[in-house]
């Protein structure tokens, strides 16, 4: 239209209006084109932009889609949960198996220990470190007060002064408890009472043929259940009590640890 007032402005009725028409057309066609072609980029953009969205939507539903193909739902939660307390419940009796074989491997070494110490003291001095008959030694202090070079002025220790062990040899050096209280105390010397203490937190026994007539008498086990006759024909003997902290009668039916088997 305007390009048709143009027109007229400048020359009008020189041109007849079927050439001006066309005039018109052309230009307003090549107009039309032109915008056409003009916004062609943003086109494309707004296209492009479609399309993402489109695209994005898509992704998104299919990353959902994924995400719930992998999830647990609760009722398989509680099932892997319920496995996991199975075997917890299967595993631990077998962990504590485990744990007290180990505390009785170390009780053995322990009184072998004891009794390679006493005989060793034996050998030097000719003589036992303590003043016994064949019976049980249930508190060890004074024995391991002496063992162990320890002139300690406690718990009525026999050694003050290196009374008992002149010539200051260390036959045994355990380690001391970690936790010295009364009930905690476990493998090792307690420096509060001066007892060496087994894995389970009882004192080892101890009996030593004070009587010099080469035999322990009687055996702190019924005969023959397991732990030899009675009397034992050996020097010297320990045993713990283990894991029940209870002196046993028939060995076999005890949880007992001893140094002669
Ligand atoms: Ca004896
Ligand atoms: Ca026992």
């Amino acid at each position: 239209m305007i390009v048709q007032t143009h027109l007229t402005q400048h020359n009008p009725g020189a041109m007849p209006s079927r050439i001006v028409g066309r005039l018109c057309q052309t230009l307003i066609g090549s107009s039309s084109a032109f915008h056409r072609m003009e916004p062609r980029g943003r086109e494309r953009h707004r296209r492009a932009a479609h399309l993402g969205e489109r695209t994005g939507v898509s992704e998104s539903n299919a990353l959902q889609q994924r995400r719930s193909q992998r999830a647990f739902t609760l009722i398989e939660l509680l099932v892997v949960i319920a496995i996991i307390a199975i075997l917890i419940g299967l595993l631990f009796p077998a962990f504590k198996a485990v744990q007290n074989q180990a505390r009785q491997t170390q009780a053995k070494n322990d009184l072998t220990q004891i009794v390679n110490a006493v005989n060793a003291f034996y050998t030097d001095y000719g003589k036992y470190p303590i003043a016994t008959d064949d019976g049980t030694i249930s508190n060890n202090s004074g024995l391991m007060y002496t063992l162990r070079a320890d002139s300690t002025n406690a718990n009525g220790n026999p050694n003050v002064n290196n009374a008992t062990n002149p010539r200051v040899i260390v036959f045994i050096n355990p380690p001391y408890v970690k936790n010295d209280t009364a009930g905690n105390r476990r493998s090792g010397v307690s420096t509060t009472d001066g007892q060496y203490y087994d894995p389970w937190g009882t004192p080892y026994r101890i009996a030593i043929d004070g009587d010099y007539n080469n035999d322990i008498n009687p055996n702190p086990y019924t005969a023959n259940t397991g732990a030899g006759p009675s009397p034992l024909m050996i020097g010297v003997i320990a045993w713990s009590l283990g894991k029940d902290q209870t002196q046993g009668t028939n060995f076999s039916a005890s949880d007992d640890v001893i140094s002669w088997q």
